[in-house]
């Protein structure tokens, strides 16, 4: 399947081999590679992404922005197809990408080390620090409501009433830690009426296989642009925190390897804020450990909404998958949240 495309963009594709790539949830992703070029190829979630072409469009207008100025940035643009197009169309099976292998790269799926969290936190960072010119208002919004908590909040109370019974019976203390925790979405609510927390380009999904490595695991540049959108800046501060404090991500199962990392959460704060210290308001910079609870709590909601759905959103590779993803990331929170005035205090120093 993910072959046939492939003629679309190269004039000769018999000596291409493909294999599965990568570690996602959403899109399709292959490695296509001959003896001397190697490419990146995704199936874009059709069922996610009702409009492919906006993604497209927003990588276009980026792209453009960036070389325009600040052409030593190493943006990875598409490959376009024969025709001259950001993507391909396969009727009855969906669209395509195809982009460069960038040559020396590599991707890790858990940070190890407080290194790596600089790095990465850097590189988005500086993603949104050379991005602040550009008007975010111009992006298409690929996913709407993508990060709207309260939208998430509502649709997790829907999910209660209208889903799987049997499942939302055996997740009452997941429920009422939710519930408990309802100021998480007040909060929220707040920010959306304070004038210090910007609208910005964000990039809304800044695990840790969303950033190039080189060999000596320094950063080279962010991926995965699919959810690049008008935002918070919670979003890509909250997403790395979610994703680099623990050692455990969230589909470890057992809990006793989730515990926070103090020197991770000071990697992330020193390199995100040295790219963005001089763009973010101070409303904006005190609120990075809420930050972190925001995308915990969201995450949770959602696949335990997933979980109460029958798994129509992520997926499953067993039954319980979504519940026990869920809870991963309920105990995730609770264990922020028994450190959260440690790392307030820690944050001061890089404020
Ligand atoms: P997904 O939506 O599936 O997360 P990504 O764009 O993150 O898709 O790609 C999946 C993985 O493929 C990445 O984590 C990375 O390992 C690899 N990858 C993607 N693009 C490139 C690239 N241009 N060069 C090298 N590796 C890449
Ligand atoms: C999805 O596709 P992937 O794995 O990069 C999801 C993110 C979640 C993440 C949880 C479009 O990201 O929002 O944080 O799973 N992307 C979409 O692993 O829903
Ligand atoms: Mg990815």
């Amino acid at each position: 399947m993910a072959r046939s495309i492939l003629p679309a963009y190269l004039e000769y594709t018999e000596d291409l081999q493909s294999e599965p790539y990568g570690s996602g949830l959403i899109n399709t992703t292959w490695r296509v590679y001959n003896k001397d070029s190697a490419y990146i190829l995704q199936k874009i979630n059709a069922g996610v992404f009702k409009d492919p072409v906006k993604i497209a469009s927003n990588v276009r207008m980026i792209s453009d922005y960036l070389r325009h100025h600040y052409p030593e940035y190493l943006f990875v643009d598409p490959i376009k197809t024969l025709e001259n197009k950001d993507l391909a169309f396969m009727e009855g099976d969906g669209f395509y990408r195809l982009t460069p292998f960038i040559k020396g790269s590599h991707t890790e799926d858990v940070v190890l080390t407080a290194e790596v969290a600089y790095e990465a936190a850097k590189q988005f960072g500086r993603f949104s620090a050379l991005l602040d010119g550009f008007d975010a208002n111009k992006l298409f919004i690929t996913i709407p409501d993508f990060h709207n908590l309260r939208l998430r909040y509502d649709q997790f109370k829907t999910s209660i009433k209208e889903g799987n019974q049997k499942r939302i019976l055996r997740a009452g203390d997941q429920i009422d830690f939710i519930a408990a925790n309802e100021t998480i979405v007040d909060q929220f609510d707040a920010i959306l009426q304070n004038p210090d927390f910007r609208i910005r380009v964000m990039h809304h999904d800044t695990k840790i296989s969303n950033v190039l490595l080189d060999e000596k695991n320094k950063g080279i540049c962010v991926i995965d642009l699919d959810t690049l959108m008008p935002g918070y800046f919670i979003s890509d501060v909250g997403d790395m925190l979610r994703t680099y404090l623990s050692p455990a991500s969230e589909e470890e199962t057992d809990f006793s390897k989730i515990y926070i990392r103090e020197e991770i959460f000071e990697a992330i704060v020193k390199g995100y804020l040295g790219e963005m210290r001089s763009v973010l308001s101070d409303a904006e910079k005190t609120s990075i450990v809420y930050a972190g609870k925001f995308m915990i709590y969201m995450q949770a909601i959602r696949f335990l909404t997933d979980y109460f759905n029958d798994d129509t959103y992520y997926g499953a590779r067993y039954p319980e998958h979504n519940f026990n993803r869920a809870a991963n990331q309920i105990d995730l929170l609770r264990k922020l949240m028994e450190k959260e005035s440690i790392l307030v205090t820690l944050l001061q120093k890089f404020i």
